[in-house]
């Protein structure tokens, strides 16, 4: 008999959709976008509508894997708890709960997948990431200069005259929102894309300027010259923004034109920007989440605020400056939090170095939820290298990731669609439950039961205990029953977050100590490239449509593809086999020519496996934004090396 049920999409995506599943005889049969669902619109992203193929992989792990004799064993939970517990009270009595770190990524954005934060919290605290890998530098920028960080509605689009998709690859990373972006120029509005890498979405643009990598901060400033310049500010400017005589001085630090020049665009765009920005206005800007990955990406994404507030779009329909939905704000995430501060941090991009130079205590133990930092983190030569080395590595995942693989105990948990938990996205408003679709195979926990058996036996009692649907009430009814929405009323189906301005900041009063809008008033410090004649490239690992960062909807063999402008190719062809190099390391990759892209990139899909010779963070060190201590992670230069025939790998006989 067929059933159809429906749970929501817990990726770190911020689409967060609403997914159809269509279950025969205890199996998943057929995966779909659920079409009553106001953002997903019933249709699914390439790697979740092919999930069943990881959903049903042989790779999938059901029972413990406890290394030894140097092999990962299975085990039963009793041992493998048994074991986590034994070694954990060890180190914590003999070192202190400072000598244990708890590592969390994005592998599940449910609200519960942060029960083992509550869990060490308790037993600890321990130490803790510091930092964000993600979004660290454009997080920061926003706090800093709106002291809030959220959006007005999605919907709202449909009221701007033009939208700017600065850095915003739409069809590979949010592909719902690109419903709202066709309805939105069915109105009439307008679309640019500002964005070094040619990509799907110029398609829908009316206007694609291609900068220099980390140009916007100069070609922002080139359009707030031309807003001053032409008197398209917001006259009233002055009245909710601090710093706006230095933001002018800044500006005009420079002509036009050479702004311009150091972006690497043709005047007419800063002009173009402007007018769509000031005369033109409403004009929303969509922040992409790449820019920020550079070292100077809080500088940029302060700059677009400011262009956002001088030009008189914050606090109106059709415009605002759009980094991030305030996924977690309807939650009462406070219950999880312990009373004490962690004793101490680890910053997320900087993982390997700073796991291995701690001392007093050392970090002798590292528990992973929900990441994969060996792949994703960069300098993952020093990643793999601090968790090799400590006494007791655990992984809570799925799969054998490369992570998993330098555990000593692998702690095998649910799939997105064996999710039981509560849910906002970073691309809407809307919230919602995730609920099994069919039961996790047996020999599986979720991180919620995992963490409440090991609660027990490491004398925690009862701390974390409560079903899974009596943690998403607690989580959810505090700040939502309120507006009269309950659990119940979540499993119904989608309910766009009472919290959530329709548009933001529309009293023009903002969170900041003044309650005004911070403008930036200093430029990014120059700082000359010395390895550019010899590196010429600047090597991206992009988000690819066939994946989610390390899970790839489909397993990958050969060499990965890399993709620069003919021009760079060093005489490889298209097609080619050749290598990579970077300072710290090289890659043997497969060339793809593009006379779309920049002669100074080379573009590579993120998410590589380390195992199979595939992974971009094995060349690239790591280093912190200019603020919010996010990865600068698309600033590593790397040159192209062609190999002789008689090197070339051989085929497999
Ligand atoms: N298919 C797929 N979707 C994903 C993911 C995935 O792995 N695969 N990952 C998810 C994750 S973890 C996140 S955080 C989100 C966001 O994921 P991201 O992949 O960060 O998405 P974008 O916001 O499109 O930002 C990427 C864009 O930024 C551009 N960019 C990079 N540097 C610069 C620059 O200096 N200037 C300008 N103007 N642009 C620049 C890149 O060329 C690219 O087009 O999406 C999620 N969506
Ligand atoms: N060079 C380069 N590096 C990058 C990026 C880049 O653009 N370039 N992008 C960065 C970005 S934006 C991000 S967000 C990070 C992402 O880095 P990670 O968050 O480490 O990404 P994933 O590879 O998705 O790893 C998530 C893991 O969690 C597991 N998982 C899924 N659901 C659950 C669950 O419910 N419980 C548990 N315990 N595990 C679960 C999955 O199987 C997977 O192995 O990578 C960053 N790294
Ligand atoms: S990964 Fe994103 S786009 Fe794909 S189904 Fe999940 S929420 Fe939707
Ligand atoms: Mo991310």
């Amino acid at each position: 008999m067929q059933q159809i049920r429906k749970t929501l999409c817990n990726r770190d995506c911020p689409d967060a959709c609403s997914i159809v599943a269509t279950v025969e005889d205890g199996r998943i049969v057929r995966l779909g976008g659920d079409p009553d669902h106001p953002i997903t619109r019933g249709f699914l992203c390439y790697r979740t509508s092919r999930f069943l193929e990881t959903q049903y992989s042989p790779e999938r792990l059901t029972a413990p894997l406890l290394r030894k004799g140097g092999e990962l064993t299975p085990v039963s939970w009793d041992e493998a708890l048994d074991t986590a517990a034994e070694r954990l009270l060890r180190i914590r009595g003999e070192s202190g709960p400072a000598a244990i770190f708890h590592y969390r990524s994005g592998g599940s954005l449910g609200m519960l997948t942060t029960m083992p934060d509550a869990f060490f919290a308790r037993f600890g605290p321990v130490t803790v990431k510091r930092g964000d890998i993600c979004s660290g530098a454009g997080d920061a920028a926003q706090l800093a200069d709106f002291g809030e960080e959220d959006s007005n509605d999605l919907a709202d689009l449909k009221n701007a005259r033009h939208i700017l998709l600065w850095g915003k690859n739409v069809f590979t990373s949010s592909p719902h929102t690109l419903p709202v972006l066709r309805e939105a120029k069915a109105r009439g509005a307008e679309l640019v894309l500002i964005d070094p890498v040619h990509h799907k979405t110029a398609s829908l643009c009316s206007a694609f300027y291609q900068p220099r990598p980390g140009g916007d901060f100069a070609l922002a400033m080139a359009v707030a010259r031309v807003l001053f310049d032409e008197g398209w500010t917001d006259p009233r400017a002055a009245d909710y923004c601090d710093h706006l005589d230095d933001f002018r001085a800044l500006a005009q630090r420079r002509s036009v034109a050479a702004w311009c020049r150091d972006a690497d665009v043709p005047e007419r765009a800063a002009l173009d920007l402007a007018r769509r920005l000031g005369a033109e206005r409403p004009a929303a800007i969509l922040v992409g989440w790449g820019m920020g990955r550079r070292t100077s990406g809080g500088a940029i994404v302060r700059a677009l605020d400011a262009l956002s507030a001088v030009s008189g779009n914050l606090g109106v329909p059709g415009g605002g400056v759009s980094f991030y939905f305030k996924r977690r704000g309807a939650f009462d995430l406070a219950q999880l939090q312990g009373d004490r501060a962690a004793p101490r941090t680890v910053c997320e991009p900087l993982f390997g170095q700073e796991v291995l130079g701690m001392s007093d205590p050392p970090i002798r133990a590292v528990w992973v939820t929900a990441g994969n930092p060996v792949a994703m983190l960069p300098d993952s030569g020093a990643v793999a290298e601090a968790l090799a080395t400590r006494e007791f590595v655990v992984v809570a995942d799925s799969f054998l990731t490369d992570t998993a693989r330098v555990a000593h105990l692998v702690l095998p948990t649910r799939t997105l669609l064996e999710a039981d938990d509560v849910l906002g996205a970073y691309g809407h408003h809307y919230l919602g439950v995730s609920t099994p679709v069919v039961p996790p195979p047996d020999g599986v926990k979720s991180d919620l039961e995992i963490m409440q058996a090991l609660a027990r036996r490491v004398g925690l009692g009862g701390a974390l205990d409560g079903s899974a649907r009596d943690w998403k009430r607690r989580l959810t009814e505090p700040k939502l029953a309120p507006f009269g929405v309950t659990l119940e009323t979540l499993e119904r189906g989608p309910v766009r977050n009472p919290l959530a301005p329709q548009v933001l900041f529309a009293d023009r009063k903002f969170p900041t100590p003044s309650g005004r809008v911070n403008l930036i008033t200093e430029a990014p410090e120059e700082r000359g490239d010395p390895d550019a004649g010899e590196l010429p490239l600047l090597l991206m690992a992009l988000s690819t449509d066939k994946s989610q960062s390390s899970q790839w909807a489909r397993p990958q063999q050969g060499p990965a593809v890399v993709t620069v402008h003919p021009d760079a190719a060093c005489g490889v062809p298209d097609g080619g086999v050749c290598r990579i190099a970077s300072r710290v390391g090289t890659m043997t990759v497969r060339l793809r020519h593009d006379p779309a892209q920049r002669r100074d990139v080379a573009l590579i899909p993120k998410g590589g496996h380390l195992r199979d010779g595939r992974c971009a963070n094995a060349l690239i060190r790591a280093r912190t934004t200019d603020i919010g201590e996010g990865g600068a992670l698309y600033e590593e230069r790397v040159r192209v090396v062609p190999i002789a025939p008689d090197d070339l790998p051989q085929p497999l006989a």
